[in-house]
């Protein structure tokens, strides 16, 4: 393969892969059923919640270090979370704030308080809306509803197309790309129609190594093995993202669930298995039926970021170059334990292959070795103690640009973090 021939991003793809870290809501009519899958027959009335705050949500999020939000305004039980024009089924028809309340709207203001990016969730399949049915009707009906998301809240980052339910279902995906399009130019668009983000195939949060920024084996959803049909146009580079429920397969909240919550560890894993292999991680952290996020969730949202900074937060040493061997020399013999590498995505995954060296008695010897690197590599061995760590880039297309090459001990206790 030529330079040239490489895939490259859009400056807005690499604006969302730098964000690295979404938190994602899932909050609607199952919050009050004890379900995940709503079958749109539940009645608005249910829906809600005591102590509302979205601003709690969007709290939680910034504060551990995420860097986009992403809402379910619409999951498969068909329940809207805005006033929407299109449908009785909404917050118009409960209790909450007597029909008055506004879901998106109160995210979408929280998030912007906090300089967060925020993005919605509008699932296509609908088990609730009567046209569903009718192709040409529904897909007016989606249109419309989408067309009040990207019109009526500000910018989005991202639209996530949610495939489940929608197995072998035909969507006017021109038409629906081009509302993305026309409102919303810079929004990312998950995994269908035309899109510039996929999903990573598994709902654990976890990036097959090595995950390269390419449209390769993208799935539609968890319910087939089909690959997903994209229309012309449809960019060559397609980052991933891994999407997972910091409780063990509940998208949304469940009353005396909490021992379904990751452990600290699987969790810290699960960063090191999406981020660490250079796709965005999405953790869903669910609101319970106050509308608040529960204590012992957010507990362990802290504790994942504190574990990251104290992990990643400060390197022993870090440097930067283009070429085929970079070397970082330490100021004395230190144990170090794990790299992290990134390169120039602008300019395409140009590293095909490398290894990690360290010198010790004058030998260069290989401890790890890789394929992708592009926008993030994490890579743990186990400790040895050198003053030499050299990435060597064996194979690449055309030069290689590193932009980061650090060195880490993560055992070693970060002072003040
Ligand atoms: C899946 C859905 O069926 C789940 O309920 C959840 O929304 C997840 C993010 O995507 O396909």
């Amino acid at each position: 393969m030529k330079v040239e021939d490489l895939a490259r991003p859009t400056k807005q793809q690499i604006a969302w892969q730098n964000l690295e870290l979404g938190f994602y809501v899932h909050f609607g009519m199952n919050t009050f059923c004890d379900q995940e899958w709503g079958d749109g027959t539940d009645s608005p009335k249910l829906f809600n919640p005591s102590s509302f705050d979205a601003r709690q949500w969007v709290k939680v999020a910034k504060d551990a270090g995420y860097k986009y939000f992403v809402l379910t305004a619409k999951h498969h039980d068909g329940f809207c979370l805005w006033p929407t024009s299109t449908t009785n089924y909404s917050v118009s028809n409960s209790l909450w704030k007597n029909g008055e309340g506004d879901v998106v709207k109160e995210c979408a203001d929280a998030c912007k308080e906090a300089g967060m990016p925020f993005g919605v969730y509008l699932s296509p399949w609908d088990r609730h809306e009567p046209c569903y049915e009718n192709k040409e009707a529904y897909d007016d009906f989606y249109c419309a509803q989408l067309t009040e998301l990207l019109t009526q809240y500000g910018p989005i980052v991202e639209v996530w197309f949610d495939g489940a339910g929608s197995e072998g279902r035909e969507y006017d995906w021109e038409r629906i790309i081009g509302i993305v399009k026309e409102y919303q130019p810079d929004a990312m668009i998950f995994n269908m129609g035309q899109p510039t983000i996929r999903w990573v195939g598994n709902e654990e949060g976890v990036a097959p190594y090595p995950c390269w920024n390419t449209r390769q084996q993208a799935r539609l959803s968890m319910f087939t093995e089909d690959q997903v049909h994209w229309l012309p146009g449809t960019p060559e580079w397609m980052p991933a993202e891994c999407d997972v429920p910091i409780r063990g397969n509940h998208w949304f909240w469940h009353e005396n669930d909490e021992d379904r919550i990751r452990s600290l560890d699987e969790l810290v894993t699960i960063y090191e298995k999406s981020v660490g292999r250079g796709a965005n991680l999405l953790l869903n952290v669910a609101p319970d039926d106050r509308g608040l996020i529960p204590d012992a969730d957010i507990k362990r949202v802290q504790e994942l970021s504190q574990r990251i900074q104290e992990k990643y937060g400060q390197p022993i040493a870090t440097t930067s170059g283009n070429g085929h061997d970079i070397i970082i020399e330490l100021e004395e013999s230190t144990d170090v334990n794990a790299v992290i590498l990134k390169e120039q995505i602008a300019d395409g995954e140009r590293v095909r292959e490398y290894q990690i060296e360290v010198e010790q008695q004058g030998v260069w010897k290989i401890i790890a070795e890789g394929s992708a690197i592009g926008h993030k590599r994490i890579q743990s061995f186990s400790n040895v103690n050198t003053k030499k760590v050299k990435l060597k880039i064996t194979e690449a297309v055309g030069e290689p640009e590193i932009i980061e090459f650090s060195v880490f001990n993560t055992e070693q206790v970060v002072d003040g973090v």
